[in-house]
């Protein structure tokens, strides 16, 4: 056999030794047997002076790529040997570091507390109550009648006694003002609300946020300046604002609050077809709102001289609008890649 192909046969050999060493001591004596000096690689060295002098110069070079490889692969053996062997993976610190997965805010939360931020630039405090609420504060202290639908089982959440699942946040503004015992106040309620109701538009619970502000001779200028406002910081600058006549058991006068649609500028239309979002209408109502009943004051022992504006809105319904989402199941399945996209 050449020495040519000897070498590589040996080369062959030590790699496949050095992998089945499991231990220092080993590959100390792998050393010695393949590169000491009585090692297999000294004796084939000692016999490049019987080549062909024209092949000498090229078997040397190999020779000693050899030897080098040799005591690379020993080193590196070491170093795996050296290591606990609960460590088994090789550990390489010029590797980028890996990033924990980072949360983000629900886009609920972000509009809440976006609303809420608004609202405290103008004064306004933040207040809140419990989710289990009495049939007084969610009911009766509103003037709802006895007899009123929304009372039936078939609306309401009832958990047993004297006590339902709150069907909207007012009962937390009636909270506020028998604290407060005296106006001036000016709060707003953000929070969660349960209603008997399910399908692709309603969930059975949802988010609202109310308003509530009482002081002598308060006015509905008072309530449409403080709305236009409002609108006009969630969805901007050149949002106008529309009241519509309506009806609520604790508001009188009330009013339904529509803007002018925020993707057609309240045209109607965009590009010769209906506007998709305000189906053609130019308007999206957003809010309902009035000038606090006297009976809801009479309940919780305010002076039948004061007079205040409240309003609510449907959280669920702003975060559509304003980030465009199509389906209101997206906001409660929780889908990562969906929730991610408001990082
Ligand atoms: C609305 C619409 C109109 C409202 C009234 C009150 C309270 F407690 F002062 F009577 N709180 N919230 C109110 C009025 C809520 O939501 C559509």
């Amino acid at each position: 056999m050449s020495l040519s192909v000897e070498l590589e046969n040996l080369a062959g050999q030590f790699e496949k030794e050095l992998a089945a060493t499991s231990s220092p001591e080993d590959l100390e004596a792998l050393r010695v047997a393949f590169m000491g000096r009585k090692g297999r690689l000294a004796a084939l060295m000692a016999l490049l002076g019987q080549a062909p002098p024209e092949e000498r110069p090229a078997l040397g070079r190999r020779a000693n790529e050899i030897k080098k490889l040799f005591q690379d692969l020993l080193e590196g053996r070491a170093a795996v040997l050296r290591r606990p062997a609960a460590a088994a993976e090789f550990f390489d610190p010029s590797l980028p570091g890996r990033l924990p997965a980072q949360g983000s805010l629900h886009p609920i939360t972000l509009v809440m507390n976006e609303i809420c931020a608004l609202l405290e630039r103008i004064g306004f405090e933040v207040v809140s109550g419990p989710e289990a609420e009495t049939d007084f504060h969610n009911f009766t202290a509103l003037n709802f009648p006895e007899e009123h639908p929304a009372r039936a089982m078939q609306d309401t959440l009832y958990l047993g006694g004297d006590t339902l699942l709150r069907t909207h946040t007012s009962p937390v503004q009636v909270r506020a003002m028998l604290e407060y015992k005296k106006p001036p106040l000016a709060v707003i309620v953000p929070g969660k609300v349960y209603r008997r109701d399910s399908d692709l538009t309603h969930t059975p619970m949802f988010h609202q946020i109310e308003g509530l502000l009482v002081d002598k001779s308060v006015s509905l200028a008072d309530l449409r300046g403080t709305l236009a406002y409002f609108a006009r910081s969630l969805f901007g600058r050149e949002v106008r604002t529309r009241f519509r006549p309506s009806f609520f058991p604790f508001t009188e006068v009330s009013a339904e609050v529509d803007i002018s649609c925020i993707l057609c500028g309240g045209k109607g239309h965009r590009g010769g077809e209906n506007c998709r979002v305000c189906k053609g209408a130019g308007w999206l109502e957003i809010l309902g709102s009035g000038m606090v009943h006297p009976n809801v004051f009479k309940a919780v022992g305010f002076d039948s001289e004061c007079t205040g504006f409240a309003f609510g809105l449907g959280v669920e319904r702003v975060a559509m609008l304003k980030y465009g989402i199509g389906d209101l199941r997206l906001l409660f399945e929780n889908d990562v890649r969906f929730l991610a996209q408001f990082a």
